[in-house]
């Protein structure tokens, strides 16, 4: 199987490199790219050195089964042509395809099966925070039908990429000198702040990455009617998501069917035992696979609702590590690639 990695210096670009190592997925050639700054560059894979090559409009991808792209939308448009052309699967990290009605939206937990769906030879890989929420929502609906969906999000800085992380560092770094900090990638200074503004503001006074939220939840969950409020926020974490989730169900869910229902669904894990204080934190779980459930109680403002805290890594489940479960729930199905 020849495998191709765009963008491969970013932060998701290097999480592939370590996720397709640790799942030891079936690579027989791993191709890198990206862009001219980052051509030439090299990067160990399974004790071997890769050299990054610059994306270009050739027949690179000739021969290759699956390309994970995560070089941003704009480049994932310009490409997907040279990607595709030859035949290559390209399993695409950015918005840029996502809410199309010829590409699958897929996380493998709660619609594996859409994979392979493919006319233009693209499958979507949510936005981090969905995909967290998916995984976690999907036992309750499986309970009873979601009706409705409130989330506000405590999202690290390693959703805005590795630069972003860089910057959060550096503005610490420069408050302990008392220095001003530097600001590029956020609206503001993040260190000992909170931003509520993630994405850009669209008319109806949602950010964008709120109305992914409610978009893509409802295509990757097939509940065209769900109501998904969102409330997005930047927290100063590096590298895990939290979620705060309020959902109302058409008949009510007790706290043991739920906790029961978590603990039996894939790739969550429950965490629950405030009188011991344990509850899932951005700390704990930052480089770890699965969605960390916590906090599961009853909403006391709806009789038919569920209050519960997610965590999950954002650059591994809300991000590479959701990619490359793609590839694998395809092949785990009896996908053919390199015939
Ligand atoms: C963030 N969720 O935390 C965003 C990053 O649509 O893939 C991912 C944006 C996307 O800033």
């Amino acid at each position: 199987m020849r495998v191709a990695i765009v963008g491969a210096s970013g932060a998701v670009g290097q999480e592939f490199l370590r996720v397709l190592e640790e799942q030891n997925f079936p690579i027989d050639e791993l191709l890198l790219f990206g862009s001219s700054r980052s051509a030439g560059r090299t990067y160990i894979f399974r004790g071997k050195e890769v050299k990054v090559k610059e994306l270009c409009h050739n027949d690179d991808f000739k021969g290759v089964d699956i390309a994970f792209t995560s070089a941003g939308a704009g480049t994932s448009k310009e490409f997907a042509e040279t990607i595709t052309k030859h035949g290559a699967l390209m399993i695409d990290n950015s918005s840029a395809f996502r809410m199309d009605d010829d590409v699958p939206l897929v996380v493998p937990e709660v619609n594996g099966q859409d994979a392979f769906d493919t006319p233009r030879g693209i499958i979507a890989n949510p936005n981090c925070t969905t995909i967290q929420m998916v995984v976690a929502l999907k036992p309750i609906n499986d309970l009873s039908k979601i009706t409705r969906v409130h989330v506000a999000t405590y999202q690290a800085a390693s959703g805005a990429g590795a630069a972003a992380m860089d910057e959060l560092v550096d503005q610490y770094a420069r408050l302990s000198r008392g220095e001003a900090p530097e600001v590029n990638k956020f609206a503001y200074q993040l260190a000992y702040n909170v931003i509520p503004h993630i994405d850009v503001f669209t008319d109806n006074g949602y950010t964008k990455e709120e109305m992914k939220m409610f978009n893509e939840t409802r295509k990757i969950m097939h509940e065209p009617a769900l109501s998904v409020s969102a409330m997005c926020v930047r927290v100063p974490v590096m590298r895990a998501h939290s979620e705060a989730v309020w959902v109302e169900t058409e008949r009510s869910i007790s706290v043991d069917e739920a906790r029961e229902a978590f603990a039996a669904a894939e790739g969550v894990v429950v965490v629950d035992d405030p009188a011991n204080k344990k509850y899932p934190m951005p700390l704990d779980v930052a480089g770890c696979d699965p969605v960390y459930v916590g906090r599961i109680r009853e909403d006391i403002a709806n009789e038919r609702g569920l209050s519960f805290w997610i965590v999950g890594d954002q650059i591994k489940k809300g991000a590479a590590l959701n990619a490359v479960q793609i590839a694998q729930y395809l092949l785990a199905h009896g996908k053919k690639f390199g015939a």
